[in-house]
């Protein structure tokens, strides 16, 4: 039997890896879009990589950019694909306000450039395209829980690029017949969450002021509420989004809320680290930290009293989404989605991970190999 081949826009992100890695288990021909670097960066990927000498390999990577349409029809008529997963995109929703155009560019015309492409190359009755949508396009929510009925009304660059994408999605399904459909997936993290999204910041900063390899944390609104699952858990709904009668679009969510203040409080626990508020919002002062005695012993470098997170007015946004909670109920329903991990559990994993990698580095600056790298 020929494999079945699927291309992955985004391979080398956090839900491009988790995915590669869940296809491949299915026996998958699996090809990724990797963009050129002057380093490298496919370190999510690098434990999945074959020898392209080798026979028989089916992880191939390709040199492309979701702004550049030639090359992306170029790669899709190569490969002719089963599926597309268009999971790449200028991801960070801070970001998108500094590169407004950019973020157009790649998340919202370069969404366009992969159907487009699908229809001229005539595979719109073979291929199969699984669009990122997110739970930004609620943005100002107009209802709660969000479902995939409700208004959309995005607070940023990246969501109302995304919200073009969800759009256009539907369009080519609705137009051309083509299985095209949006996953509006809420915030999913893990160990490989870049590091500048809050979850992995929160994680790692701690981490790192643990070992002493930063003074302290700072953040931004604290009182932010999101729906956090894992991501391992999202992607195989993006999977099976594509493995349905008919394409539809779906809302992939935990049902539970969390703000970024209790996100910091649970990953300090993990540490021993008890977290005292002084204040609120940008009245904040900073966070007065008292430490658990037991692991202060194991060499956890603060000291009651010190401050460890403090609030820096910069990673405040010109417009906020302050909540969201989303319903995952059509899901539950028709795909038998039920996430498997709590958000205890993610923490626990996202702390153990970032506390390994302090403490090596720890050692290297203590073995003099390595200076000390102040975090983002
Ligand atoms: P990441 O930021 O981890 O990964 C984004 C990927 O897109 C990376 O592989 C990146 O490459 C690639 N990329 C960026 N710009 C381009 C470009 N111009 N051309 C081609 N590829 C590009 O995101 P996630 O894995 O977290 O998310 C995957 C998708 O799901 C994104 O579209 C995101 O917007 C969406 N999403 C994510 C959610 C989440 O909570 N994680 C929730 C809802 C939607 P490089 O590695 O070189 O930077
Ligand atoms: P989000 O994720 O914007 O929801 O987009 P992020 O983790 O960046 O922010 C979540 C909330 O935390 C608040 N926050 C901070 N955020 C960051 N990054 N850094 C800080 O220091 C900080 N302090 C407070 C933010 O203001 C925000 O309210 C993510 C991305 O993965 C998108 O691609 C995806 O579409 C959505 O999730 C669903």
């Amino acid at each position: 039997m020929t494999r079945k081949k699927a291309l992955i826009t985004g391979v080398t992100g956090q839900d491009g890896s988790y995915l590669a890695e869940l296809l491949l288990e299915k026996d998958y021909e699996v090809h990724g879009i990797k963009r050129r670097a002057s380093s490298f960066n496919t370190e999510r990927v690098d434990h999945i990589y074959q020898d392209p000498h080798a026979d028989d390999h089916q992880f191939i990577l390709h040199y492309g950019d979701l702004t550049d349409t030639s090359n992306i029809t170029r790669i899709i008529q190569q490969v002719q694909p089963d599926e597309i997963y268009n999971l790449g995109a200028q991801s960070h929703v801070a970001v998108s306000f500094e590169e407004p155009e950019y973020t157009a560019d790649v998340d919202a015309l370069g969404t366009l450039r992969v159907l487009e492409a699908v229809r001229l190359l005539g595979l719109e009755k073979k291929t199969r395209i699984y669009q990122a949508s997110t739970s930004e396009l609620y943005g100002l929510v107009q209802e709660t829980p969000q479902t995939e009925t409700t208004p959309f009304y995005p607070r940023s660059p990246y969501g109302v690029a995304k919200l073009y994408a969800y759009w256009i999605t539907v369009n080519y399904r609705e137009a051309y017949g083509m299985y095209c459909c949006n996953g509006i997936l809420f915030n999913h993290e893990s160990p490989r969450r870049g590091e500048t999204f809050v979850s992995r910041k929160i994680t790692r900063g701690l981490c790192n002021v643990s070992q002493g390899l930063e003074p302290c944390l700072y953040m931004g609104n604290l009182d932010a509420r999101r729906d956090w699952g894992h991501a391992r858990d999202y992607v195989e709904m993006q999977w099976l989004m594509l493995q349905q009668d008919d394409a539809k679009d779906f809302v992939i969510a935990t049902g539970k809320q969390a703000s970024v203040r209790d996100f910091i409080v649970g990953s300090a626990k993990r540490l021993g680290v008890q977290i005292q508020f002084e204040g609120q919002g940008l009245d904040e002062k900073g966070l007065v930290a008292s430490i658990d005695q037991n692991v202060a012993d194991e060499g956890i470098s603060v000291q009651p009293g010190d401050t460890i997170v403090a609030i820096d007015e910069k990673y405040y946004r010109p417009a906020e989404v302050e909540t969201l909670l989303g319903d995952p109920s059509k899901a539950m329903k028709e795909l038998g989605w039920k996430p498997s991990t709590t958000l205890d559990e993610m923490i626990d994993e996202m702390v153990a991970h970032d506390l390994e990698a302090a403490r090596k580095h720890r050692l290297l600056v203590d073995s003099g190999y390595q200076v000390n790298t102040p975090g983002e």
